[in-house]
C-alpha cells in the first residue's frame, strides 16, 4: 500500500483512521478545511470537502467509515459486529452534535437559544452518552476495536477543544483509561 491520509491532528474522525493505521507506513497531509483557499484546493481531492480522505495508489476514499472498512479489509482485521457498529453510531451522534455546536459558536451564533437545531443536539448528547455509559459498564469498550477507537477519539477531542466534560460518565472514563497506555493512543493525541 502507498497511502496518503489527508486530515487534521485534532479531528476525531481523522484520528480513528490514524489509530487503525498503527504500524502501517503512510504520509500524513494536514489540511485546514476552515481556511477558504485550502478548502477550495481540497475540492480537487474530495467533493464533500470533509476530513479525512485516504489515497491508496489510484484509489481515493472519503468518509472515515468507508476508509476504516477499506483498511479493515486491506489489513485483514476481523469484521466488526453490529453491536460494535451501533456503538460507533452513538459515538458519531455525539461527535456530530458537538461539531454542530462548535461550528455555530465559531460562526458567532448563540447556541443556548431555544432553536430547534440546538435543542436537538443538546438533547441528543446526554441521551447518547447515557446509553454509551451503560454499554461501557457492560464491557462494550473493554477490547480494542473500532468502537473503542471512536470513543477515545471523541472524548480526547471534546476535552482538547473544551467542548465537553465527561465526569458524569465514570464508566466511559474508565473505558478510555483502559487503553491509554497504548503507544498509538499516545502518539495520536490531539495537538
Ligand atoms: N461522516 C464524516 C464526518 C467527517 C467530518 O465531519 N469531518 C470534519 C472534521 S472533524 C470536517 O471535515 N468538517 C468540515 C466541514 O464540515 O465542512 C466522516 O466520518 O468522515
Amino acid at each position: 500500500m502507498s497511502i496518503v491520509l489527508y486530515g487534521s491532528s485534532p479531528s476525531p474522525y481523522v484520528r480513528r483512521v490514524r489509530m487503525l493505521l498503527d504500524r502501517v507506513d503512510y504520509r500524513f497531509e494536514a489540511v485546514d478545511v476552515y481556511d477558504d483557499d485550502k478548502r477550495s484546493a481540497y475540492s480537487a481531492i474530495t467533493p464533500i470537502r470533509k476530513l479525512p480522505v485516504l489515497m491508496d495508489g489510484e484509489k481515493t476514499i472519503f468518509d472515515s467509515h468507508v476508509i476504516c472498512e477499506y483498511l479493515r479489509r486491506e489489513l485483514g482485521l476481523p469484521e466488526w459486529s453490529f453491536e460494535q457498529l451501533n456503538l460507533v453510531s452513538a459515538v458519531d451522534a455525539v461527535n456530530d452534535a458537538l461539531i454542530i455546536m462548535f461550528l455555530a459558536t465559531r460562526s458567532g451564533i448563540e447556541t443556548s437559544d431555544d432553536k430547534l437545531m440546538f435543542k436537538l443536539q443538546r438533547e441528543r448528547i446526554p441521551i447518547s452518552l447515557n446509553w454509551l455509559e451503560e454499554q461501557a459498564k457492560a464491557g462494550g469498550f473493554d477490547e480494542w476495536h473500532i468502537a473503542t477507537i471512536a470513543l477515545i477519539s471523541l472524548m480526547d477531542w471534546a476535552e482538547f477543544r473544551g467542548l465537553y466534560d465527561f465526569s458524569e460518565y465514570p464508566a466511559l472514563l474508565e473505558a478510555r483509561n483502559l487503553h491509554q497506555e497504548r503507544a498509538i493512543v499516545r502518539e495520536t493525541y490531539p495537538q
